[in-house]
């Protein structure tokens, strides 16, 4: 080791160095992460609809990350002066402020370049490389503004998108502040406890409150250096003289005191800016992409039963024309393997006509048989079963009647076991063409528990009306 690195304060150096590092490469990293994200999303027309929010939400990380934000957001119950804080720190009347109830409507924001603060701290000698360029300011309603279902998805969306909360009190706190704090504090970002109006309260009792927030409520929550004292719009008494001559007080705005909190905000952006940021973008995306890919599953599973459909009303079709030559499945079997082999092609996992055969042979076998009287007394339909019994002998059509009803229940119990044997495929190719762990026999059983039949049924037959 080098003498340089055993000197305390170059070794503190250093680390920082080392910090300073491996912060920029995880920024680095997770800019390229969300870049790839967003590129190979992939999503066809179809998938991305319902996603619009989620994918936007990605491309405002990325641009974020590009544009080196660090996201500020007050927040705090209505009067408090989040918005008059904003405008203090900024420096001009940006955000809508006043005594009216709720002046602030909705979020909103602004972004301020941090050079605006140079003069003021003379920020280039102290100010290392990782550096922000920028702060954007968010500015919301208060929390006892929304219904409290509103106010949680609020706090919740705001604490995972920004980087620091500042939470406005302005004297002693109150349940519900606690209460969104707390939820605040589980998302795991910093914030500051903003104790504003500090020029309404004698210093004695400023100190009481301070010490009491401090010692008392706060304390699981917070640190007491996560705590600020600011006046963001005092208000200054002054004597004056009135015409008639009498002495009379009145109201003048004083200047804001928030540069402790300026400096603060500084600190954090300094020392967390880049890693906090890169964090985000690397939880959101996180996030989002086990959304896409969920919702890529759900959109493939739903196009994957419409052509189990098509071949389940092929098959019901095929059979109510011509009940009696069909009455083992087998008859219809070209059917199920045409299907077998365009799931197969949907799947993107190439299968030849004999492999879908085989494919085809093991799941019947594995469904308990090839008769129509077979599937019909494994899938449950007992009642149709006996139905078949009755008019099987029946063969020559000899009524009209008993032949509608023979023909309908054989196509329903065919494309009920068409519809099965889809099911079954499906899982199977979305599983990779693998049964997993379990044997085809368990992997078909456990399906065919979960199949309404009889709303198959219903359907097939509500279908097969239409028709005939
Ligand atoms: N005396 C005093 N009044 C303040 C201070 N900050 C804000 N106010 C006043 O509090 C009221 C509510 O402020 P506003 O910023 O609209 O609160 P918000 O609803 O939290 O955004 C306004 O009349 C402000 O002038 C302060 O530091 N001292
Ligand atoms: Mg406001």
């Amino acid at each position: 080791m080098s003498q340089s690195s055993e000197d305390p304060e170059n070794l503190a150096e250093t680390i920082a160095g080392f910090n300073t590092i491996q912060a920029e490469r995880n920024y680095q990293q997770a800019q390229d992460t969300l870049r790839r994200i967003l590129v190979e999303l992939d999503l066809s027309q179809r998938e991305r609809a319902g996603l619009e929010a989620e994918i936007a939400e990605l491309s405002e990380m990325s641009l974020k990350l590009d544009r080196a934000m660090f996201q500020v957001a007050a927040f705090g119950m209505v009067g408090r002066g989040k918005s008059s804080l904003l405008n203090a720190l900024i420096g001009s009347e940006v955000f809508e402020a006043g005594v009216l109830h709720g002046v602030t409507k909705e979020r909103q924001q602004v972004v301020w370049e941090i050079d605006n603060w140079q003069d003021e701290f003379d920020l280039d000698k102290d100010t290392p490389a990782t550096l922000q360029e920028a702060i954007e300011f968010i500015d919301t309603p208060g929390i006892d503004e929304v219904d409290g279902q509103e106010r949680q998805r609020l706090a919740y969306e705001i604490a995972r998108q920004v980087d620091l909360i500042l939470f406005i009190i302005a004297g002693d706190i109150t349940e519900l502040e606690l209460q969104t704090l707390s939820q605040l504090r589980a998302a795991g970002k910093p914030i500051l406890l903003v104790f504003n109006k500090v020029d309404r309260f004698p210093d004695r009792d400023k100190l009481a409150i301070y010490a009491k927030i401090r010692d008392e409520r706060v304390r699981e929550i917070l640190s007491p250096n996560e705590i600020m004292l600011v006046a963001a719009a005092p208000q200054v008494v002054r004597a004056d003289r009135r015409e008639d001559g009498t002495m009379g007080v009145s109201y003048h705005p004083g200047a804001p005191q928030v540069a402790a909190l300026k400096w603060r905000i500084i600190e954090i952006l300094q020392r967390e800016g880049k890693s906090l940021a890169a964090l985000n973008a690397m939880l959101a995306a996180d996030r989002i992409q086990k959304q896409l890919i969920d919702r890529k599953m759900d959109r493939r599973d739903e196009a994957a039963n419409d052509i189990i459909w098509q071949f389940v009303m092929s098959k019901a079709i095929a059979i109510a024309i011509n009940p009696f030559t069909a009455v083992d499945i087998i008859g219809g079997a070209a059917i199920d393997v045409g299907m077998i082999i365009r799931l197969s092609q949907f799947y993107g996992i190439s299968m030849t006509r004999s492999g879908a055969l085989k494919l085809f042979q093991s799941i019947a076998m594995g469904m308990g048989g090839l008769t129509i009287s077979e599937v019909a007394a494994k899938l449950g339909l007992s009642g149709i079963k006996g139905l078949l019994a009755i008019f099987a002998p029946a063969t020559g059509g000899i009524s009209i009647a008993p032949y509608t009803a023979v023909a309908l229940t054989q196509a329903s119990i065919a494309g009920v076991s068409t519809y099965a044997i889809g099911q079954v495929t499906k899982t199977y190719l979305a599983n990779g063409a693998s049964w997993g762990d379990g044997s085809p026999k368990s992997v078909i059983d456990r399906i065919l528990v979960t199949i309404d039949k009889h709303s198959i049924v219903d359907r097939i037959e509500q279908e097969l009306g239409t028709r005939f």
